[in-house]
């Protein structure tokens, strides 16, 4: 047991005792439990709290905006396996942090938001309180679970719910609500001290029936064009050899969702990642591993999937998951890391290879692309279109592998996932199941801190805009964050114009801004790059100095597409523009 973190107090002559209170419980719950590092906003009723636990050792980082926080949590849940925390005031502060909740929840990310709150008699009464709100009945549908902890004694109990909560069975968000009152409740120091809980193997593992392992494979094997597909949950599971060595002696081509990048090289001979359509419309075996069938997978139906019968392979930890879009022949339900062992294990010595003209069909169709794409990615024009910005980018991720690549925007997100090959996993973090936009800091922020790698963040301007003031955070914590903006001087475009009066078109900003003069106020290196030579420059002197910097790459407006590459769920009037 760690030393407690108490306080003493003298009371009556005679009876001293040793006294512990919310605040200290707090921390020491957390720290208990191996959590050290927590991301927020200070203010009433927490300011204290942040000052305690960054004297008490916890490595507290203060944002400008409560969503940064909660993303920056969200993704440090990703990273490591452990519940990312995040820190916030009352009412518009919690308000503020659910947004990151909800999307942990919706990525499978473990993080939880701890709000302090109003008091419970005034709320309930509606009577008015500071920043009065029912945030515990707010939260509940946007997580996977919700406490309340009102007395001091149930702190321990309150983290280890939340704990377990964040990362057993499919990971998610939990908000844990502290009513203001609750952190200077005292209490005798050892007693608070035995309600303390430490989660014991907090993510049991989850081992699949062998019955359901030996369909999988038996599916598998009947298959003369099978296609295996990563997901972030197989990143997330951190079963990296096995993974490999489990796509390896299958033999089948791989596709790799977009935060699944890196799991195996995407230069791996099996990698089908450059021949997407042709293998989804073609397969007649698809085998996901910690992927749904939700909208990035075209619900598993459709054009998209072609008219070839297809035979599904799932391996989830959800049991629910199997059938929600098309029928699961094969379901395999358990942790990634038990169920690819077992299948691995089930393979035995001599797996037969895929059908030649399946592999070689795949790999022809591969290699177009990436020939097709080749001579794009020269490009030296000035300004700079996608692909000229890209193809330099493409090359300094090449050379520095175990950098994080923090990506979000349409163009800039869609057109930097086919072109920047990822060569180790969980390297590669963007915008996930919503596609959405603010991400950016946030991620790169946790990225930084809960790995110590460098971080490069290319944000379309729109994107950018959504958590570009924390760039004051990364000066702060003189973090080794390069932050390139693709200003393109719009959100998909710069070109728009408005027929109908004196104000700009909804989607164009300020034409030609200059976002490197951002950073330039906090005290990091701001850069203006015009052309691939210059961009690449300034980017490999901020990864070599690990000095905050940000380069405003000026991309020509008129290069980006509606939407990105999800054009098509853009809906469009049929009637004609009066
Ligand atoms: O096989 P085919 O022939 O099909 O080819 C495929 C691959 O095989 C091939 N490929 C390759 N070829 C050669 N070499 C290599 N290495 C290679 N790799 C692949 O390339 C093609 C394409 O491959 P891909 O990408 O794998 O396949 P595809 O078909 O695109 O995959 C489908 C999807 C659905 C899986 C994929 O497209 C995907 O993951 N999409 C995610 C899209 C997404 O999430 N977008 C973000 C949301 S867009 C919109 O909502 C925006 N908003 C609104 C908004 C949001 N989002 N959030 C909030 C809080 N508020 C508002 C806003 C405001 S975007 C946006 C801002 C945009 O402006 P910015 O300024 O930020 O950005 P710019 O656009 O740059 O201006
Ligand atoms: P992607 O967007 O990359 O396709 P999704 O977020 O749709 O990935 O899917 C991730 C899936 O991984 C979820 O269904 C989740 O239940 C599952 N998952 C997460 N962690 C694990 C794990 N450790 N073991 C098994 N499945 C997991
Ligand atoms: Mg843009």
């Amino acid at each position: 047991m760690p030393m407690l973190n108490t306080a003493t107090k003298t009371e009556a002559p005679g009876t001293e005792q040793e006294l512990t209170d919310g605040f200290h419980l707090v921390i020491d719950a957390l720290k208990l439990n191996g959590i050290d590092t927590v991301y927020g906003v200070p203010g009433i009723p927490i300011t204290d709290l942040g000052r305690m636990a960054q004297a008490a050792g916890i490595r507290v980082l203060s944002f400008r905006h409560e969503q940064n926080a909660g993303y920056a949590a969200a993704i440090a849940g990703f990273l490591t396996k452990k519940p990312g925390v995040c820190l916030t005031v009352s009412a518009p502060g919690f308000l503020n942090g659910l947004t990151a909740l909800a999307h942990a929840t919706t990525n499978c990310f473990p993080m939880i938001l701890v709000s302090g709150s109003s008091e419970r008699e005034i709320v309930d009464l509606q009577q008015g309180d500071y920043e009065e709100m029912d945030q515990l009945a707010i939260a509940k549908p946007l997580c996977k679970a919700a406490f309340r902890v009102l007395h001091a004694q149930d702190i321990g109990i309150g983290f280890a719910r939340a704990i377990r909560a964040a990362v057993s069975g499919r990971p998610g968000g939990v908000y844990l609500d502290l009513p203001a009152k609750l952190f200077s409740q005292v209490m005798n120091a050892e007693a608070g001290q035995r309600s303390l809980v430490k989660v014991i193997d907090a993510a049991p593992a989850q081992i699949p029936a062998p019955s359901a392992v030996k369909r999988a494979l038996d599916v598998l094997k009947g298959a003369k064009r099978p296609l295996i597909i990563l997901g972030k949950g197989a990143a997330y599971a951190q079963a990296d050899d096995a993974i490999r060595s489990f796509v390896e002696k299958s033999g089948a081509p791989f596709l790799q969702m977009s935060m699944a990048k890196g799991l195996l090289p995407d230069t791996h001979p099996q990698s089908a990642g450059a021949a997407r359509s042709t293998v989804l419309k073609d397969a007649d075996v698809v085998m996901l591993i910690g992927a749904r069938l939700n909208w990035l997978l075209s619900h598993g139906k459709g054009k998209t999937w072609g008219d070839a019968p297809k035979k599904f392979i799932q391996v989830d930890i959800e049991p629910k998951e199997m059938d929600s879009n098309v029928e699961i022949a094969a379901p395999l339900v358990g942790d990634i890391g038990s169920c690819v062992t077992a299948l691995l294990e089930g393979m035995g010595g001599n797996w037969p290879a895929p059908p030649a003209d399946w592999t070689t069909k795949v790999n022809a169709k591969r290699d177009e692309n990436v020939a097709k794409m080749a001579p794009k990615l020269m490009s030296n024009a000035s300004p700079m279109d996608y692909h000229g910005a890209l193809g330099v980018l493409r090359t300094i991720i090449k050379e520095r592998p175990d950098a994080i690549f923090v990506n979000e925007g349409a163009n800039t997100l869609d057109l930097a996932r086919g072109v920047i090959d990822m060569y180790q996993p969980r390297k590669r973090l963007d915008v996930g199941t919503w596609g959405v936009m603010g991400i950016g800091m946030g991620y790169a922020i946790a990225a930084a801190v809960e790995t110590g790698k460098p971080v490069l963040a290319v944000e379309g301007d729109s994107a950018f805009g959504f958590s570009g003031m924390e760039i004051e955070t990364i000066c702060r914590y003189d973090l080794p964050v390069c932050v390139v903006v693709f200003n393109n001087d719009g959100i998909y475009r710069g070109t728009d114009t408005n027929s109908a009066g004196a104000d700009p078109a909804t989607t164009v900003f300020v034409k030609g801004a200059r976002y490197d003069k951002m950073i330039e106020a906090f005290g990091g290196v701001g850069v203006n790059a015009t052309s691939p030579d210059e961009l690449k420059r300034a980017v490999n002197a901020a990864m070599d100095s690990g000095k905050p910097t940000l380069i405003n790459a000026v991309i020509d407006p008129a290069a980006g597409s509606e939407s990105g590459r999800i054009g098509n769920l853009n809906p469009q009037s049929v009637l004609k523009k009066k």
